[in-house]
């Protein structure tokens, strides 16, 4: 294993910045090769000490520092940092150096995004811009003005209001912006292309009126309109939900295609990867457009929870993004089904956020430890970081949620502060002691929740006891108690009520008296604590819950359970009995396909069967092989019994015009679900309905729903309709991804030399991550059998494409590792030759921080 100077950074080593800086104004010359960055800052000593200014900096070629437009050259130049020697506590710093955005593969710092000049600098880009103070705590109101050739670049686009425009010599123009807002420079940004713009204007509760502007590539104007929709809405739930409204006059939003993740919310100019933009029906699915939706409010929210009130050191990332994934996961619920939604954040914290607490890199929603901070823009930060919200929420009650918060932007607003500011304002508007509360901030790993109950027929008493138990994990052995919310009620027992239970103790035991019948509970009603709850139903129970619960998560919930404990049961027995418990264990699932009464939202989802992913994470130790047999088995047997139904269901297909609204969506994914079992249960059927499917849908929804029917149903088939997507599509790389991703997930022997031969389509490229992703990453997280494969093939593959990836973009290099560092659960052989795959990346000559940290972590 390569050694890297590892600098590890402690959450407990905090201290405040030496100087503070008041006034930034930067100027940019662009080139594509070496744009030239003038930094003009107020800089001022904070307290009482003689230390030096250091400034960090990484890959910059300075050319001059001056202080009080005095030349310097007494600076030290090191290969992250400035170190100016200084006596003074108030000065002007101007620094004048030279970057190249060409040569920026890693799509962070100022770079070239097909031909537009972007930046992002969250979390520690600026720094690759020109040297500066790059932390969140340095806050500061930024003068901006961008030279560049005219023709090439007639938009140029930063932060805040344009207050000045102008042309220059030599075909060049300037435009100059102001931010009146401080704000830390991770939140800077800087655009420079030509686009196509959409604009329309908001009015907000106070009358104002913001002007709206997206910018597309050319030619793709058609495709913005539900991206503009989408901010619209966001802009009137935050309004009536958290009475928040827009701040500046004019909020940007630009789609660019070469981008780390899904968007940046930069004030008032926020970058999106046009993934999270571009829409119409005949390009993007119905899952394209709710995530457009879904990232858009995202990134708008942040506005408050992340730009007005933002972090004061990275550790405390949690406190903008847990609290801004909950209020998207509020406010996509609220436009569509809230039950469909639920179910999503909860697939994403079992499938890959209880993956990411049993691997190396657990870690608290609030991490102590960091080497590379893009690393923490995890599932856990994120996703569990919205569910501690969303248990504040269920304590303390939604009035008591929304004065927390207004207390919190009453006493932090312009501020950088810490997760532990935020609990103190939900304390202090609660009158609430939230003192354990806090541990879900500082302890990492998925609580254990046993449930057991007891009833008595003479005195008709019911009594039923939670008990948390807390592993340890790779970064933590000991463990506390935390509070856990959990909901539940009675089936059976003659009382509907819903109750909540706030869990402190180890073991807490709740009686009720007068109860006739022994009940049936129904627990954990809208996963209302990010655990893993167990109890032991019998079969009969958990159809009894899927069926009555008065909580549709809990009726989801149930049904999963049923799939899951068929499969993990039935792949450990003979095939024989294996087939029967499984025929046994679909029959439950007929009186949901026959029900009139459940809405086709919730049905769809009942029907589904548990992810490989997600059963995955139910075992400790999981055979991999037999497992993902049984799922199929459970699969084909669900699409053989109910083919009558499926067949129904999916000539009861709606003859509308494609639009996107929330019957049509759950029509179109019920019977592409539909679809999926016929291939299974009657491929001849299945076959015919796939072909006429394909050819006359007038929308993306219903061609993939197509291509991923036959991909379980006829490999012949499926090559063919392939051939026809990729012809009718090969000029469009973002609707490309989907075949990339659909070719890689496909289950076939030779899928290796497959994806060899994508790779040189002439649309891949290595420097776009979102075709690494379709194509690499859909392999390595969701193609079992290729990327399991034992004679470990599949691993090996991964790993060369890293070594490769790691030179050219190590951020996306370390998400795609993921699955490999996942070893722990898989059987000695496979652990090993993954272990042996990570080692040999490992060894990379230049090895980045962010592979390093992560290998370095999961290696035993
Ligand atoms: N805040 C950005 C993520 C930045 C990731 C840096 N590696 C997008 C978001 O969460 O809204
Ligand atoms: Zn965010």
């Amino acid at each position: 294993m390569s050694t890297i100077s590892a600098n590890v950074k402690k959450r407990a080593d905090y201290q405040s910045a030496d100087f503070t800086i008041n006034k930034v104004n930067l100027e940019f010359e662009l080139h594509a090769t070496a744009t030239r960055v003038v930094c003009i800052t107020q800089i001022e000593r904070q307290g009482n000490h003689h230390r030096p200014l250091v400034l960090d900096g990484e890959s910059l070629e300075l050319l001059s520092v001056a202080i009080n437009g005095v030349a310097q050259t007494d600076y030290k130049i090191e290969p992250d940092s400035l170190t100016v020697p200084t006596e003074l506590d108030k000065f002007d710093l101007r620094v004048e150096n030279i970057i190249n955005p060409q040569e920026n593969s890693s799509l962070e710092g100022l770079y070239l995004s097909a031909g537009a000049f972007c930046t992002q600098c969250e979390a520690e880009g600026f720094r690759k811009i020109t040297y500066f103070l790059d932390r969140p705590d340095v806050l500061a109101a930024y003068d901006v003005k961008i030279i560049a050739d005219k023709t090439q670049f007639p938009f140029l686009l930063s932060n805040g209001n344009k207050v000045a425009a102008g042309d220059l010599p030599d075909n060049k123009h300037f435009i100059s912006w102001q931010d009146p807002f401080n704000k830390p420079c991770y939140l800077f940004a800087l655009v420079a292309g030509d686009f196509d713009l959409l604009e329309d204007t908001f009015i907000t509760q106070s009358n104002r009126e913001i002007a709206l502007q997206l910018f597309v590539d050319k030619g793709m104007l058609d495709r913005g309109p539900h991206a503009l929709e989408s901010l619209k809405k966001a802009m009137r739930w935050d309004e009536t939900e958290f009475g928040l409204e827009y701040d500046l006059d004019i909020y940007m939003v630009v789609a660019v295609d070469f981008f780390n993740m899904g968007a940046m919310e930069n004030k008032g100019l926020n970058v999106f990867n046009s993934k999270f933009v571009l829409a119409n029906s005949e390009t993007a699915t119905d899952e394209d457009y709710f995530n457009i939706e879904a990232v858009i409010g995202h990134e708008y929210f942040h506005n408050w929870t992340g730009n007005r009130v933002t972090c004061r050191d990275w550790f405390q990332l949690s406190l903008k993004e847990g609290l801004t994934v909950f209020r998207d996961q509020q406010f996509s619920a609220d436009m569509g089904s809230p039950i469909v939604n639920r179910i999503k954040n909860v697939r994403v914290i079992r499938e890959h956020q209880f993956a990411e607490d049993a691997s190396a890199m657990s870690h608290p929603i609030r991490p102590d430890e960091v080497m590379e901070m893009n690393n923490f823009y995890t599932v856990t930060v994120y996703d569990k970081g919205s569910e501690v919200i969303r248990m504040l929420h269920t304590i303390l009650g939604k009035q008591g949620f929304l004065a927390g918060i207004k207390l919190y932007f009453e006493r932090f607003d312009g501020q950088a502060v810490t997760c532990d500011d935020f609990v103190q304002a939900m304390e202090d508007a609660n009158g609430k002691d939230l003192t354990q509360f806090r541990l879900w901030y500082s302890q990492s790993g998925t609580p254990n929740i046993a449930v057991f109950d007891e009833y008595d027929s003479d005195t008709k008493t019911y009594k039923i006891t939670f008990k948390q138990s807390h592993k340890a994990t790779f970064d933590q052995q000991e463990k506390q108690n935390l509070v856990v919310p959990i909901q539940f009620s009675l089936l059976n027992s003659g009382d509907s009520q819903q109750h909540t239970l706030e869990l402190t103790a180890t073991s807490e035991t709740l009686e009720f008296k007068d109860v006739g019948t022994k009940p049936t509970p129904s627990l954990l009603h809208n996963f209302s604590a990010p655990v893993k709850l167990s109890y032991q139903y019998k079969q009969s129970e958990l159809a009894d819950v899927m069926v009555k619960s008065p909580d549709d998560f809990a009726r989801w919930d149930a049904g999963q359970s049923l799939f899951s404990k068929c499969i993990h049961k039935a792949s450990g027995l003979t095939d024989a009995e294996g087939q029967q418990l499984i025929a046994d264990t679909v029959k439950y699932f007929e009186e949901v396909i026959n029900s009139k009464d459940i809405k086709d939202d919730l049905k769809t989802e009942i029907l589904t069967v548990p992810s490989f992913e997600s059963l995955f994470q139910q075992a400790d130790s999981v055979d991999i092989d037999s497992l993902y047999k049984s799922r199929k088995q459970l699969l084909t047997q669900m699409g053989q019994t109910f083919e009558t139904q499926w067949n129904n269901i999916y000539h009861n297909k709606t003859k509308q015009k494609y639009a996107y609204n929330q019957k049509q969506v759950e029509q179109r994914k019920l019977t592409n679900l539909a679809l999926k079992y016929l291939s299974l249960g009657n491929q001849t059927l299945a076959k015919e309905l796939i072909k006429e499917q394909f050819s006359s849908c007038d929308n993306m929804t219903d061609s993939l729903g197509a291509l991923a029917a036959a991909q379980t149903c006829d490999l012949d088939l499926f090559e063919g309709l392939m051939q026809r997507f990729e012809e009718k599509w090969h000029s469009d790389p973002l609707v490309l991804d989907k075949w990339f991703s659909l070719h890689a997930n496909t289950d076939r022997h030779d899928i290796l030399s497959r994806i060899e031969l994508l790779m040189s389509h002439s649309q891949f490229t290595i420097n776009n991550p979102n075709r690494v992703r379709a194509l690499v990453g859909t392999f390595a997280f969701y193609n079992v059998k290729g990327f399991h494969n034992l004679n470990g093939s599949g691993y090996k593959f991964v790993a060369d494409y890293l070594i490769k990836l790691n030179s050219v973009n190590p951020q996306v290099a370390a998400r795609v590792i993921t699955p490999l560092i996942q070893w722990q659960k898989v059987d000695k052989t496979r652990q090993e030759l993954m272990q042996h795959q990570l080692m040999r990346i490992g060894d990379t000559q230049g090895l980045s921080k962010d592979l390093f940290e992560k290998i370095s972590k999961s290696l035993p």
